[in-house]
């Protein structure tokens, strides 16, 4: 094995990096961004990058082309978590994308272009309602409306960026040319089940899913529990756990259509309350965005129709929207090539999972390598690839690289 170990050892380097000793938890602009950049900025110089954080906390690390400053292709990933996450979601693909520029060098391979690695910061989006921030950043396509959202604790998102050192006004700097970006090549576990079935190793991306992240307010009475009668109450938490149903009902028949209702609040939140107000927060995914839209129309329809009946307030707000975004086939073919180079029957699978490239397809071809991951397990400490599955992916992103560069000088 040329990769793995050394792989691993920095993944587990990273993981240490967290808010919350029993668990990995890194999020955007907190001490823990900071550390791990710090870490990752040294590795990065280590294998000869010349290293810079842009205007909204991306680490980027650069190795020269025969032009200097000239267009180079860009190999990303994040360094933020969920709450209590794994410890291959994102740091696998910027430490993977490092390994390969060690691998150049060490084979003395020049390419024809500039090599970038961008570890890019808040993909996950868990601290602020934005996601994909910095990537979007990076493709000049980050609303500054976003600085306005708060975290749990009140704090904007620009106050969060100036404590952290950055100038939330600066955001626009951060944006890169598409003249600047020759593609976009992404390794990532799967984060799903399928390569796993497959019984192979590696895979390569056909498309990313289309994304809605959106927040539901549901607005009741709040009652003593002992002396409200059950036919006279308006509960907020009866409705949105009606409005939960809803959302499974909808989207559990129909296929590659997910929706999941993972974070709900209810207020005052005391045993003995009937619940007055209740915020729960929707995402829903689908290849194709048409079925996407029309299961959110659906579920507002019939959110609507629980909250009449029950007569409740329903406030929805829409806070993510990406749309489905299909790989570049050029850069699969060249994924592709390296998968069979290696060996390996080419599997092609879209990705349920959302990842920085739908943000960088603004601005340039993507393309991403997906590592099997255990039973498809993540956003849980349970994640896990083995040494063998992730030198296969180093391999086959090295492949495509260097594959890259050869057929730029033809
Ligand atoms: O939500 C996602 O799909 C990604 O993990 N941010
Ligand atoms: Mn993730
Ligand atoms: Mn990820």
């Amino acid at each position: 094995m040329i990769f793995a170990p050394r792989i691993q050892e920095r993944l587990d380097a990273l993981a240490a990096i967290t808010a919350e000793p029993a668990a990995i938890t890194r999020l955007y602009l907190t001490p823990e961004q900071a550390r791990a950049e710090a870490l990752v900025a040294g590795w990065m110089r280590e294998a000869g990058m010349a290293v810079r954080q842009d205007a909204v906390g991306n680490l980027i690390g650069r190795i020269e082309g025969p032009v200097e400053g000239g267009p180079a292709l860009v190999i990303g990933s994040h360094l933020d978590t969920v709450r209590n996450a794994g410890r291959y979601d994102g740091p696998l693909g910027v430490i993977t994308g490092i390994a390969c520029v060690e691998a150049l060098a060490r084979n003395g391979i020049r390419l024809p272009h500039a090599l970038e690695v961008v570890a890019f910061a808040d993909e996950e989006g868990v601290r602020f309602a934005a996601t994909l921030t910095g990537s979007r950043a990076f493709a000049g396509h980050l609303d500054p409306v976003a600085l306005r959202t708060t975290d749990a604790d009140g704090i904007t998102l620009a106050a969060a960026m100036r404590d952290y050192g950055l100038d939330p006004t600066a955001i626009a700097s951060a944006a890169r040319r598409p003249d600047d970006i020759l593609g976009y090549l992404e390794l990532h576990i799967e984060q799903g089940p399928m390569l796993e079935r497959a019984g192979l190793p590696v895979g390569v991306v056909t498309a990313i899913s289309g994304a809605s992240r959106l927040e539901f307010t549901v607005t009741g009475e709040a009652g003593h529990a002992g002396t409200v009668a059950m036919s006279e109450r308006r509960d907020a938490l009866g409705g949105a756990a009606e409005c939960v149903l809803a959302v499974e009902a909808r989207c559990r028949d129909a296929e590659h259509l997910v929706g999941t209702v993972g974070r709900i609040h209810a207020h005052p939140g005391a045993v003995n309350t009937i619940p007055g107000l209740v915020r729960f927060s929707i995402d829903l995914r689908a290849p194709d965005d048409a079925q996407r839209l029309s299961a959110l129309a659906d579920i507002d329809t019939a959110c609507k129709r629980i909250a009449v009946r029950r007569r409740l307030g329903l406030g929805i707000s829409l806070l993510h929207e990406a749309e489905a975004v299909p790989c570049d086939p050029g850069l699969t073919a060249l994924i592709s090539n390296a998968i069979a180079a290696e060996g390996y029957p080419v599997h092609s699978l879209p990705s349920g999972a959302g990842h920085d490239g739908m943000a960088v397809a603004a601005i340039a071809p993507i393309a991403m390598v997906f590592v099997r991951c255990r039973g498809g397990v993540s956003h849980n400490p349970a994640e896990f690839a083995s040494l063998h599955d992730i030198e296969a992916g180093a391999q086959v992103l090295f492949g495509a690289v260097k594959a890259f560069g050869m057929r730029r000088r033809s």
